[in-house]
């Protein structure tokens, strides 16, 4: 089965990869780019669950094939919330990974480490032609850190250290983060809906 992933993000399309190919779903996946004459679809919900199903619906309706999409974000529990499903562009620039993160370290400043709880929010949707369609969710909890560390991984990565872990998500090699990611959450759980809609 021919299965196309509604993702643009060069960090996401690698972890995807291995996080679905370790589910022992034998499906041939296609990036979004394979379809550069499909637009990008203006993510106009307010939660991550509604923004991963418009980029789905968006790919399915244009190619005919099932998609799955990604939606997720860093929100931060001093800022309520935030960045959320604004974390690709909180600094302006849609992508800017080093300008998003700089700005955040910068609002948090020096508060103290108990107050620096975050969690990663993944949102994993599949749509089919049909318009059928299927959303679950993943987290990962854990704790700022003042300053980035670490190369591995993408976006917030350098400064989210998780919860029973002393290193931050950029110094886990990528199965470790995955085995424990918002995203590897949110995709195992999808495998079995898809395998039930695709056989
Ligand atoms: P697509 O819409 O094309 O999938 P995007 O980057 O615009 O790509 P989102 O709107 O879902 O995707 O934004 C996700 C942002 O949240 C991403 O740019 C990172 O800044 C952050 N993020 C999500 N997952 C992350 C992770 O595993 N590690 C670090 N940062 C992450």
């Amino acid at each position: 089965t021919r299965l196309i992933l509604a993702t643009r993000n060069a960090g996401k399309i690698t972890e995807l990869h291995a996080i679905l190919a370790d589910a022992g779903l034998d499906l041939e996946l296609v990036g979004a780019d394979a379809y550069p004459d499909v637009p990008d679809v203006k993510e106009t919900g307010v939660t991550f669950a509604e923004n991963a199903l418009l980029k789905a619906h968006a790919l399915a309706q244009a190619t005919g094939l099932p998609a799955v999409a990604d939606d997720s974000g860093l929100c931060v529990d001093v800022l309520n919330g935030a960045p959320g499903i604004f974390s690709a562009r909180w600094a302006g620039t849609h992508g800017d990974d080093r300008a998003n993160l700089d700005l955040l370290l910068a609002q948090l400043g020096d508060i103290a480490d108990e107050h620096r709880a975050a969690h990663f929010a993944c949102a994993a949707a599949l749509a089919l032609p049909d318009g059928t369609e299927r959303v679950v969710e993943g987290r990962m909890e854990g704790t700022l850190r003042h300053a980035p560390v670490g190369t591995n991984g993408f976006g917030y990565d350098p400064i989210l250290q998780p919860k029973g872990h002393e290193v931050t998500c950029a110094e886990l090699s990528p199965s470790e983060k995955n085995a424990i990611s918002h995203r590897g959450k949110a995709f195992r759980a999808l495998v079995p809906v898809v395998k039930e809609l695709l056989g």
